[in-house]
């Protein structure tokens, strides 16, 4: 162990009972070497108080409080605007228990790395002690976190994005267990030197590294969304997959939302889809006026699901988070008009342009506002106006802009989003960005099916990652950047699991695959997607109930044409077969992609996988 920082005084609160905590805090701040210690209470007032510190630092700028009571704008350093996947690592013991998708170093010798790099990282700055809740506080699906971070930003995110605060030391009570998260932004002040820059980051140097034996998370250089808010993608996604994996259960980069019909049944429904493709928009769906009178869905989460099996064989998930930390871009009252409404007040934005009046734009609003705005401050600072961005291409809003807001700010939340006990699913759907090839929604005919659909999943990449976009990659169930173990694993994971409720004689939930991205000729989309969904949730609905036949095809059982419900919708017949057809030579090349991808995963791949791919190539004939 270091020796303390000369003169800093730990001082835990008198409610933290836990003594491996108040010794872990010691230890670390003596590597960290922060100025001060604040333990986080999760209090209203501290919250006020952390962000005026935060509009005093000019990190944020409080934005006119008759337009957006309560909000901040955030603006990130140029170089720290999304997740660094090739700076994040999966230091198992043994390399093929992280597997070929991800970055693998030694746990031994990034400890070596780390190091020195964490000694004195938070010198001239301030130590938050974050405690927080994935999942109701207490239920016995949740897991608790400590974030250890020298950044305010990351602290007032944490309480709108998880349940933070005091009632967390409750919980763990004496002898609880938590998963240490160490956060810095990797920029340590010399004595007596301020910040020369209002967002604090390491543009050179950053690592993002879990631990999966120990639990352990360890984060340096970025300020930004995964990379700094580790209860998300850190802990819910890669060190609790691992979790899973060694427990029996899922931790799934998934939406979930309850479907209710005019009868008043009510269905669940877990979505995959790679980041910045839509899940916080179909978590929060307004479903059509016309031809769905009655219908109502309602959001449980927008990203992140735990998903257990219980005894009775039917599978239930949480949604471990109490926030969204959601793509501001493309959002307004046409695309997602629940979330619109969340972002009325209380909302922290990131990285999105500033108004004449104080209030904050971004691309997509001027569908809701009849036209573009005459001048703004872009997210870098600069003025934008309409002129600049005909002649420059500038975004107002970075791409992968965000918004940070609380769960309960949302109109449509379902009112058993916080039931410790989750609610039951009865369909996954999983989806990617595809202009080509995969069709509009097809129904897996059996669950080895449904997880070869999710396996073999392709999207073209977005600005929610730094590198390049549009390329497609594979992404099998969404969570090519987010698994904590080897994905060939993972995939047998998911089939041991299915096989073992199908013996127990459950009915497992449906499979669908699903792609809203499919583009004609001129390049647009074709299908009308967001409230549009609805069509298709009801034909799965419909499916569920053996009120729609479908059609048997190449890569599952599609719809008819005439099984979609197109009241109020003008989709002809031909458009129908542009975005479901099956283009036989694409197909050809699509599999030998999936080949490669198996190839590539070959060391521990199921059998059944190579077995699906063999009968699927069949059927194309
Ligand atoms: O990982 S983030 O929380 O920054 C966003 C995402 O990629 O889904
Ligand atoms: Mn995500």
């Amino acid at each position: 162990m270091n020796a303390p920082a000369a003169g800093l005084a730990i001082q835990a609160p008198a409610y933290v009972k836990n003594p491996k905590i108040v010794a872990w805090v010691a230890e670390m701040a003596a590597l960290c070497k922060p100025a001060a210690i604040h333990w986080c209470d999760g209090s209203q007032e501290e919250y006020d108080r952390l962000c005026q510190l935060l509009v005093d630092a000019g990190t944020f700028k409080k934005l006119n409080p008759a337009k957006r009571p309560g909000s901040f704008l955030a603006c990130s350093d140029p170089s720290d605007v999304a997740r660094v996947e090739d700076r994040t690592f999966i230091c198992s013991a043994k390399k093929e228990d992280a597997g070929p998708t991800n970055n693998w170093a030694d746990p031994a010798e990034m400890r070596a790395t780390l190091a020195p790099l964490f000694d004195g990282c938070m010198a001239g700055r301030t130590m938050y002690v974050v405690p927080f809740s994935m999942g109701p506080l207490g239920s016995d699906i949740a897991h608790i976190g400590i974030e250890l971070t020298d950044s305010a930003y990351v602290a007032v995110n944490q309480k709108l994005m998880t349940r933070m605060g005091r009632a967390v030391y409750d919980v763990l009570g004496v002898d609880g267990e938590f998963v240490p998260c160490m956060h810095t932004v990797g920029a340590p002040l010399a004595a007596g030197e301020k910040d020369s820059t209002s967002w604090p980051c390491n543009p050179k140097v950053k690592y993002i590294v879990h631990y999966p034996e120990t639990r352990e998370i360890w984060s340096y250089g970025s300020g930004y969304g995964g990379n700094a808010l580790l209860g998300k993608k850190c802990l819910a996604l890669r060190i609790a997959s691992t979790m899973g994996r060694d427990q029996g259960w899922l931790a799934e980069h998934m939406l979930i939302l309850g479907v209710t019909s005019p009868e008043g049944k009510k269905y669940h429904v877990g979505g995959a889809f790679p980041s910045a493709c839509g899940k916080t928009n179909f978590s929060m769906l307004v479903p059509p006026e016309a031809g769905f009178a009655g219908w109502k869905v309602t959001t449980i989460g927008d990203d992140i699901a735990w998903v257990k099996p219980q005894a009775d064989g039917t599978l239930r998930a949480i949604n471990p988070e109490a926030g969204y930390f959601g793509v501001a871009p493309g959002t307004n009252t046409l695309t997602n008009p629940n979330c619109m409404a969340s972002l009325n007040k209380d909302v922290i934005f990131t990285n999105v342009a500033l108004t004449d009046d104080g209030d904050v734009w971004w691309e997509g609003m001027e569908k809701d506002q009849g036209k573009l705005p005459d001048h703004l401050i872009d997210w870098q600072g600069r003025d934008w106006t309409p002129q600049i961005a005909k002649e420059t291409g500038a975004k107002a809003a970075h791409p992968n802009a965000r918004f940070t807001v609380a769960a309960t700010n949302n109109p449509a939340l379902d009112p058993a989003w916080d039931d410790p006990a989750g609610v039951q699913i009865d369909a996954f759907i999983f989806g990617g960005r595809r202009s080509t090839t995969i069709p509009l929604v097809t129904e897996a005919r059996s669950w080895t099916e449904g997880v070869y659909m999710a396996a073999t999943m392709g999207s073209e990449t977005t600005a929610a990652a730094f590198g390049a976009q549009g390329v497609v990659r594979r992404d099998p169930f969404a969570m090519l950047p987010f698994m904590g173990y080897n994905m060939s694993d993972y995939f047998q994971h998911w089939l041991s699991l299915g096989a073992k409720l199908q013996a127990q004689g459950a009915t497992l939930p449906r499979i669908y695959c699903v792609n809203w991205f499919r583009k004609g000729e001129d390049g647009k989309f074709v299908w009308p997607g967001y409230g549009e969904n609805m069509r298709v949730l009801k034909w799965m609905i419909d499916r569920i109930e053996g009120k729609a036949q479908g059609q048997d095809t190449m890569f599952g059982i599609a719809p008819q044409y005439a099984e979609i419900n197109w009241t109020g919708l003008d989709f002809s017949a031909a458009q129908f077969n542009t975005v479901t057809s099956i283009d036989k030579a694409a197909w050809q090349e699509e599999f030998k992609l999936h080949a490669e991808h198996f190839d590539k995963l070959a060391y521990r791949l199921p059998q059944a996988l190579l077995a699906t791919k063999a009968a699927l190539e069949k059927r194309l004939g």
